[in-house]
């Protein structure tokens, strides 16, 4: 176990979360005559009453475009989108606004810099490290990139079910070759945390950059870039209480300052003429066209709530959650669940005996319950663990314990059922 799998210890508040689900409208309704449960949340989160005001307020009384009007909407419309940076740079602990590009989410910040720095950098023969516990939006861009370059992927392998990095021979993997690092914070299947700023500071050492993937990480634990020492960090605003069609990608000023642009368009510019163009400075030459203004205003309320909250409890809540379903569903007979034991996630992924995933979830939801079952953009993973698809339940911190007895419940129900199901008739 790594340091940074054990939280610090925090302040004494305590924090009622069920009495948080106040503040969640949409957890107030009843699915198939029972109330919902909802625990999908590493595939996206719910949004509370404050983000969704900054939403509507926004488009109520402020919507305009930005960085281009005189009138006083623009102007308002441009200091909440640029004010939403600073908020952003101040949760990530940036160093400066400028380090801030709004994205549409992980998966884009992270094809952004496949496409700039990537682009740039990358030749035949270099080697991208990935781990065996990617998401696929960690992998596929940089297997477009690696066929347009020659550089190839090599994956930080895992240990089995418990789905720790194998890290006892990182030293070995960080060879000459290799020119970027990059790796998820949590595993959005297995739980892991892995412990980015061990990671960052060993590559940085061998002056190898680093991107964090930090979807499933962002919203549920106190995040300082520079803590951490990474180049780059792509977060999803979905994920962590925001709207969907918002992120950000941060970028170390100096690699930012060293990028190409990628999309090309309107407020990226410095000025065109028919044959040739020259761009802004970096947050600017990385977001053209009109962006996400509301989705970013709404962003940085999500982050206003989540820090009003507390990261650091949420962080606690979270892996208490974890700890919780980790012992109540291995008591029940035949389940096998992914992922360490302890220092995890708040994401449990399981296989209920020889129950299909998506038999589980459709009698969950039938239950009232919201769970995933698939691969969870892991394929790779699941390979390599001899599966298919395991079902998921994704906590965050609006979820209680209560709410795990009644999942614990609802599976041994499930169980019965299909062993009634399938049991030979006298
Ligand atoms: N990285 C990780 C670790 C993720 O879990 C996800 C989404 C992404 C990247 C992509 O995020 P996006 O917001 O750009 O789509 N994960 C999941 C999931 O576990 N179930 O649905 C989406």
């Amino acid at each position: 176990m790594t340091a940074e799998m054990t939280l610090p210890p925090t302040n004494t508040r305590t924090i009622d979360w069920a009495a948080l689900r106040e503040d969640f409208p949409i957890l107030h309704q009843r699915v198939h005559g029972r109330p919902l449960l909802y625990l999908d949340n590493a595939a996206t989160t719910q949004k509370p009453r404050a983000v969704l005001d900054a939403l509507c307020g926004y488009y109520e009384r402020d919507n305009a475009n930005v960085h281009r009007g005189v009138h006083e909407l623009s102007n308002r419309a441009t200091a909440a989108y640029e004010g939403a940076r600073e908020r952003a740079a101040r949760f990530l602990n940036a160093r400066r606004s400028e380090e801030i590009i709004f994205t549409r989410g992980t998966t884009e910040g992270i094809n952004l810099v496949a496409n700039t720095w990537g682009a740039k950098h990358l030749q035949s023969g270099d080697v991208i490290l990935l781990t065996e516990m990617e998401h696929h939006s960690n992998i596929v861009p940089w297997q477009l990139l690696a066929g347009r370059t020659g550089a190839r992927l090599a994956f930080l392998p895992i240990t089995g079910d418990e789905g720790l990095l194998d890290l006892s021979r990182l030293d070995e993997w960080l060879t000459t070759d290799v020119k970027l690092l990059a790796f998820t914070h949590i595993s959005n299947t297995l739980g892991t945390i892995n412990p980015a700023a061990q990671l960052c500071s060993q590559a940085r050492q061998r002056g190898i950059v680093t991107l964090v993937d930090a979807a499933q990480s962002a919203g549920h634990r106190p995040l300082d870039v520079q803590a951490i020492g990474c180049d780059f960090l792509a977060l999803s605003g979905h994920k962590m209480c925001g709207p969907t069609g918002s992120g950000v990608l941060y970028g170390r000023i100096e690699r930012l300052a060293d990028m190409p642009p990628w999309h090309g368009g309107g407020d990226m510019i410095e000025s065109v003429d028919y044959h040739h163009s020259t761009w802004k400075q970096p947050p600017h030459k990385f977001e053209a066209g009109t962006p996400n203004i509301a989705g970013a205003i709404a962003l940085a309320a999500a982050m206003d709530y989540l820090d009003a909250v507390g990261r650091d409890k949420i962080a606690q809540h979270d892996e208490e959650l974890g700890a919780y379903a980790f012992e109540r569903l291995t008591a029940l007979k035949g389940l096998r669940l992914l992922g360490p034991r302890l220092g995890r996630a708040g994401v449990v992924s399981f296989m209920l005996g020889d129950i299909h995933a998506h038999d589980v979830v459709t009698f969950a939801d039938q239950a009232g319950i919201a769970l995933r079952g698939g691969h969870h953009c892991n394929q790779p993973l699941m390979k390599k663990l001899g599966l298919e698809s395991t079902s998921r339940a994704s906590f965050y911190l609006y979820n209680t314990t209560d709410e795990i007895d009644r999942l614990t419940e609802t599976l041994r129900e499930i169980q019965k059922y299909f062993t009634t199901a399938s049991a030979p008739s006298a």
